[in-house]
């Protein structure tokens, strides 16, 4: 039996953390790390409360969090990574496990594109970057995605292969390029998608995270499309 933990990057997300770490385990009884970078609110006390393991990164980033998140699993064979803003569903945790359950892939990505997207959950710059990102990337390195789903699931041996460098909005993105060029089977499966519940966006909701993740985004994909 393979052994899944759960992380979960979480920046002020006192509301949506508590009820989202009680909902994974309710699904099983994995091991859920939330990642904190010193939330001004009660998302450690919350998600501790709810039975997770809560590890604060040294610096700010969904990179350095999620990067935290893997040095804390270590005894994890597969990595479930998800966001804390409780837009992901833990319903959904068994579809994303099972291609790699089955052997049938190494990474499994949440597709919201596939799945059932809430109107308004995703902004359309977004929607429209993460449609033109994905095609970009099935170009360059011969996938077939629909979108960059941060709901995704790897397992931990590959992913450390990886040898990750972008600490922060480039992260995503380079597990997806760096995977293809590792011959890392990638699957997606749909996976349902809808407004956060409570807080508010760091990422794709302000005018810089969006510059700053679409800059990221595209440095990275085209920066391994040609590397030896
Ligand atoms: N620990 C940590 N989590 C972060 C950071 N930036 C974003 N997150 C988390 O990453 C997830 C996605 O961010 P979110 O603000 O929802 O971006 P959006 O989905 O593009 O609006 C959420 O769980 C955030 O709390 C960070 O610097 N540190
Ligand atoms: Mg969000």
């Amino acid at each position: 039996m393979l052994n899944v933990t759960v992380i979960i990057p979480a920046l002020n997300e006192a509301g949506n953390i508590g009820k989202l770490v009680q909902e994974v385990r309710a699904i099983a009884p994995l091991e859920v790390i939330v990642v904190d970078n010193n939330s001004t609110d009660s998302t450690a006390e919350e998600a501790r409360a709810a039975g997770a393991k809560v590890v604060t990164a040294p610096q700010r980033g969904y990179g350095y969090a999620c990067a935290a998140g893997v040095s804390a699993a270590q005894n994890a064979d597969v990595l479930v990574f998800m966001d804390g803003d409780y837009s992901f569903s833990p319903a959904d945790l068994p579809l994303l496990l099972s291609p790699i359950f089955n052997d049938q892939a190494d990474m499994v990505l949440g597709s919201r594109e596939l799945g059932l997207m809430e109107s308004g959950a995703m902004p359309p710059h977004q929607r429209f970057g993460n449609w033109l990102v994905s095609r970009l990337m099935n170009k360059l390195y011969r996938l077939s995605i629909t979108d960059l789903g941060p709901f995704r699931a790897i397992r931990r041996q590959l992913l450390n292969e990886l040898d990750m460098q972008e600490m922060t909005y480039g992260w995503p993105t380079e597990m997806i390029v760096k995977a293809a060029r590792g011959g890392i089977r990638t699957v997606e499966v749909p996976v349902s998608y809808k407004s956060r519940r409570f807080g508010s966006s760091k990422v794709s909701g302000t005018v810089r995270g969006t510059i700053l993740a679409g800059w990221f985004i595209l440095g990275v994909t085209f920066r391994y499309a040609w590397k030896n």
